[in-house]
C-alpha cells in the first residue's frame, strides 16, 4: 500500500503507522489535554496582591474601586463612552435588549453560541434566525429584510470568532426600518473593525469576559454604548432599578461584576498585548500548518485589523479531505486535542427553539454548512508553536491516510475490524483498544 508520510516533528517521528493513531489504541500525542478556551492568567503575584486589598478594604462589589477602574480601562480601550461592567455575558445581553425596549421579535444569527438567542429568548423575545455570509460567517445582512414582519423591533448581530459584521450594511437595514441594533461582541475583545474598536458600533454592544476568553474576570460581561440616557439606564437596571437608597425606579435585576472579577479583570489587562501577541504567533504556526492540507482550510482573520485571534477555526471540506469532520474530532479526542464543534448544531437545531419549529424549521443552508464543517481548536497561553506544529503534521497525517483510517473506523463502527492485531499494540502500550 503506498502509506503517506509519517508524523515527523523534526527528528523525532511520533506515529509511523495510521495503527499508531491513539484511536486505535496508540499513544497520545499529547499527554495531557489540549483545550480550546483553556484560561489565560495574567500575573498572579499581581492578582493575589488586589485579591488582598479587597479583602483589606473590605468592599467586596457594588461598584468598588475596582469594577470603576476596569469599567475605566475598557473604555479607553474601545473609545466607547460608557460601559457598564455584567456579571457574565449573557446577562449583559439580556440588558441591554431590555434598556434597548427589544420585544416582539428580534433577528439574530443561529450560528453562534446559544446564549446569544437564549438572552433574547429569556427575555420573552422571539429570536428570528437569520442566515450568515460564507465569508465572514457573521449575519447576512442582505437576508435580513426578508425577515422582518411588524413585530420586529430590533438585530442581535454577532461578531463571531472575532471577525466583524458588516457593520455598515447592518446600520443601513436598522435605520431604514427603525431598528434597534445590538452587537453581541462576545469573541472581539481588542479587534476593530474598518480601523475602528469593537464597542462602538450600533446602539450597544455587549462583551462576555468568561473564563474561556483571552481576557477574564472568571465570569463576567460588559455593555459599551454611546448612548447617554441608555447607560443611566442600563447601570440602574443592572443594580435592581436602585435610583436612590430606598427608591426602585425600574424593574432591575442583579446583574453586577464583583471586585475580585474586576481585579481579576484588570490583571487580565495588562497582560492583553502578551496574550494576543502569543494568539497571534501561534495563529501563523497554525497557517504555516494548515496551508498544505487538501481539504481543510483556516479562516482567515483580516490582515487589515487588529484582531485578538482568540479562536482557531477550521472548515473540513469531507470530499476533499477524505474525513469527516466528525471522525476528524474523534481522533483529535483521543489524540488530547479537544478540538470544539463550535457552533454544532446551530440554535436552530437546539431546544426550546427546535420544537418551535416543528416540521418547518427555517432553511439556513450557510448555517447548516459552517456547523457541519467547522471545528475550533487550542490556542491561547497553553498552547505552544511546537504542539500546534504537532497538531498540523496529525491533521496532515489523517488527510494523506484518510482512505485507510475511514475504513477502520467503519470496520471498528460495523465490529467487523481484526483487531487483534490493535488490541496488542494497545495492551503493549497500555493505551486504550
Ligand atoms: N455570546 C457568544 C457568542 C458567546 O460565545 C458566549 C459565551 C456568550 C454570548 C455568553 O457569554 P457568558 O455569559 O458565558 O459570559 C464556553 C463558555 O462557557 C462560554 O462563555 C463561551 N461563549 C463559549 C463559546 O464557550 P462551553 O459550553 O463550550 O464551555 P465548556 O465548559 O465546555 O468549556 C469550554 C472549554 O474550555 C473546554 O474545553 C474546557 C475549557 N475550560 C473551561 C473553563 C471554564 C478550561 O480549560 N478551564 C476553565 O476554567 O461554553
Amino acid at each position: 500500500m503506498n502509506r503517506q508520510p509519517l508524523i515527523r516533528i523534526g527528528r523525532h517521528v511520533q506515529k509511523d503507522s495510521v495503527e499508531e493513531l491513539a484511536i486505535f489504541g496508540g499513544l497520545p500525542l499529547f499527554s495531557e489535554p489540549l483545550h480550546v478556551g483553556a484560561p489565560n492568567v495574567g500575573d498572579r503575584r499581581k492578582i493575589l496582591r488586589r485579591i488582598v486589598d479587597i479583602l483589606d478594604r473590605n468592599w467586596l462589589t457594588n461598584d468598588g474601586p475596582y469594577v470603576t477602574e476596569f469599567e475605566r480601562r475598557i473604555k479607553r480601550i474601545t473609545g466607547a463612552r460608557h460601559c457598564i461592567a455584567t456579571s457574565n455575558g449573557t446577562l449583559g445581553l439580556e440588558l441591554a435588549a431590555r434598556g434597548l425596549g427589544l420585544k416582539g421579535e428580534v433577528i439574530a444569527p443561529a450560528f453562534t453560541f446559544v446564549a446569544t438567542a437564549h438572552a433574547l429568548k429569556w427575555q420573552g423575545i422571539q429570536p428570528v434566525f437569520c442566515d450568515i455570509d460564507p465569508k465572514t460567517f457573521t449575519v447576512d445582512p442582505e437576508r435580513i429584510e426578508q425577515l422582518i414582519t411588524p413585530r420586529t423591533t430590533g438585530i442581535l448581530a454577532v461578531h463571531l470568532w472575532g471577525r466583524a459584521c458588516d457593520t455598515e450594511a447592518l446600520a443601513r437595514v436598522a435605520s431604514k426600518h427603525g431598528l434597534r441594533l445590538l452587537y453581541d461582541a462576545s469573541h472581539a475583545f481588542g479587534c476593530t473593525h474598518l480601523g475602528h474598536p469593537v464597542g462602538q458600533f450600533g446602539d450597544a454592544e455587549v462583551f462576555s469576559f468568561h473564563a474561556t476568553k483571552f481576557v477574564n474576570t472568571f465570569e463576567g460581561g460588559a455593555i459599551t454604548t454611546n448612548n447617554d440616557e441608555l447607560a443611566t439606564r442600563l447601570r440602574l437596571m443592572k443594580n435592581f432599578g436602585f435610583t436612590g437608597t430606598d427608591q426602585v425606579d425600574y424593574l432591575g435585576i442583579n446583574g453586577k461584576m464583583s471586585e475580585p472579577a474586576a481585579a481579576m479583570g484588570l490583571t487580565s489587562l495588562e497582560s492583553m498585548s502578551e496574550f494576543i501577541r502569543h494568539n497571534r504567533r501561534n495563529y501563523e504556526a497554525y497557517q504555516r500548518a494548515i496551508e498544505p492540507i487538501r481539504g481543510i482550510r483556516l479562516v482567515p482573520f483580516p490582515e487589515n485589523e487588529r484582531n485578538n485571534y482568540q479562536y482557531i477555526n477550521l472548515q473540513v471540506d469531507e470530499s476533499e479531505s477524505g474525513v469527516s469532520r466528525d471522525n476528524l474530532l474523534r481522533i483529535l479526542h483521543a489524540e488530547n486535542v479537544l478540538a470544539r464543534r463550535y457552533f454544532f448544531p446551530g440554535i436552530h437545531n437546539m431546544e426550546p427553539y427546535r420544537s418551535e419549529f416543528g416540521p418547518r424549521p427555517p432553511l439556513l443552508p450557510v448555517t447548516s454548512k459552517a456547523a457541519r464543517q467547522s471545528i475550533c481548536l487550542p490556542t491561547g497561553k497553553r498552547t505552544s508553536t511546537i504542539q500546534i506544529e504537532q497538531i498540523g503534521a496529525l491533521l496532515e497525517f489523517i488527510t494523506a491516510n484518510a482512505l485507510e483510517i475511514t475504513r477502520l473506523l467503519q470496520a471498528d463502527y460495523h465490529h467487523e475490524r481484526p483487531t487483534t492485531r490493535l488490541t496488542e499494540l494497545a495492551s503493549k502500550r497500555g493505551g486504550a483498544s
